[in-house]
């Protein structure tokens, strides 16, 4: 029998520790940690870890997670309790911005310190060259502040992967295809030229969270600063179809790459901009989402691959073990493994591919015109960077 094959010339690494697997935010919450366990069942039913290097990394330490968070943030996460009293009547608010979004659940800090471990150990994979492509699907969780929580994360282990590779890169391009926009890694790297940010989103400024990332937001309005126009978002309406979207995903990355000429590229996967999720709108399918893993790859640089938002565990699931058989450049047959670990929770197809049905489409709201529109925008601003 013929197993998955190590790819040839470059290294894989897939970095998981399955405490985190266990964690609940809550009965209500729409994530759900448990989607890396369904994740890693088909990753390894397939056979995908016999290609890869498999690491299962230590939890961050706290001087760690302050390389990017103030110092009583951190203090805060590490002794709050679910039943503290976390109201501050000073400015009528919780504290640090915890909440329904980001509730204080029981091992909150753990699982804050595992999946930042995790980012930081793939990233060090890379920056001391025992791996070319580092996956952490328990990762990319890009709203959170310095100094606050927001959007179901706390801790932005993507700005502290990023700093490690900047110890070693000298231009990091970051690009983000979850369904929201990637504020928080946005927001760290505003003020420099050294990190390029390129988010695709569902952009509403009243009505979508967190309703920043409009195409003008490109950083700091003075052009002296070093950061102007290395801010790049791609704002999109409902309801995006696959061809649209690979279409658009190449006409922005392509130049982007050319113009920025990164040395090491992180790819945000957030799978809430696959059809069907509980959160986003777009209708795009998990062969679409997996072509801009695809895409990026093929630029043959040293690739940090995150996961992100993601609300239809199986969906989920199914997109990051097709994600990562392209990194690894295995061929896997479209039908899940029979012997595949609950099984029962893929749904009536046992595909890695599961159409869209028309109960779950949105209407697609973006009209050739106007994406056309969006990618001269994107073309005027890398403009600014060119000599
Ligand atoms: O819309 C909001 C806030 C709450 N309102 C006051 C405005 N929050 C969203 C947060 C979405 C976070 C996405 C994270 C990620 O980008 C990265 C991991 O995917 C929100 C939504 C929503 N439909 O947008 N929170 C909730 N739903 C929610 C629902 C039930 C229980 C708790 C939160
Ligand atoms: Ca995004
Ligand atoms: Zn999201």
């Amino acid at each position: 029998k013929n197993g998955i094959q190590r790819p040839k010339g470059y290294t894989v690494s897939y970095h998981a520790n399955p405490e985190m697997e266990k964690m609940h935010f809550g009965p209500k919450h729409p994530m759900k940690p448990w989607r890396l366990t369904l994740t890693n069942k088909i990753v390894l039913a397939y056979g995908m870890h016999e290609a890869m290097d498999l690491y299962i990394p230590r939890a961050a330490t706290s001087q760690e997670l302050k390389d990017f968070h103030r110092e009583d943030y951190i203090e805060f996460l590490q002794r709050v309790t679910p039943t503290d009293n976390t109201w501050d009547p000073e400015s009528g608010q919780y504290l640090f911005n915890t909440g329904d979004d980001c509730p204080i659940f029981d091992g909150l800090y753990n699982y804050c310190s595992l999946y930042a471990g995790a980012s930081l150990d793939a990233a060090r994979k890379l920056t001391n060259l025992q791996s070319d492509i580092a996956i952490n699907w328990s990762g990319g969780l890009h709203h959170a502040k310095k100094t606050e929580a927001s959007g179901f994360c706390y801790i932005n282990d993507i700005v502290l992967a990023i700093l490690q590779l900047l110890l070693h890169h000298p231009r990091v391009l970051y690009i983000d295809i979850d369904v929201h926009h990637g504020d928080g890694v946005e927001q760290a790297f505003w003020s420099t030229d050294r990190v390029m940010t390129l988010s695709f989103h569902k952009y509403n400024r009243a009505e979508f969270f967190p309703g920043t990332g409009a195409l003008d937001d490109t950083g700091p309005l003075r052009n002296d600063s070093p950061g102007a126009h290395h801010s790049l978002n791609v704002p999109l309406h409902d309801g995006i179809e696959d061809d649209q979207y690979i279409k658009l995903f190449q006409d922005v990355v392509r130049p982007c790459v050319r113009t920025y000429q990164p040395t090491v590229i992180v790819l945000q996967c957030g799978a809430d901009s696959l059809g069907g999720d509980r959160l986003g709108c777009f209708n795009v399918n998990i062969k679409a989402h997996g072509a801009c893993v695809g895409f990026v790859k093929k630029f043959g640089l040293p690739m940090l691959v995150l996961g992100g938002g993601g609300y239809t565990a199986r969906n989920v699931a199914k997109a990051w073990a097709y994600e990562t058989s392209l990194c690894i450049g295995a061929e896997v047959h479209p039908n899940l493994p029979a012997h595949t670990p609950y099984l029962e929770h893929f749904g009536n197809e046992k595909t890695l591919f599961p159409k869209l049905d028309s109960t779950n489409r949105y209407e697609n709201k973006n009209s050739r015109v106007y994406l056309e529109s969006v990618v001269m925008g994107i073309m005027e601003k890398l403009r600014y960077l060119q000599g």
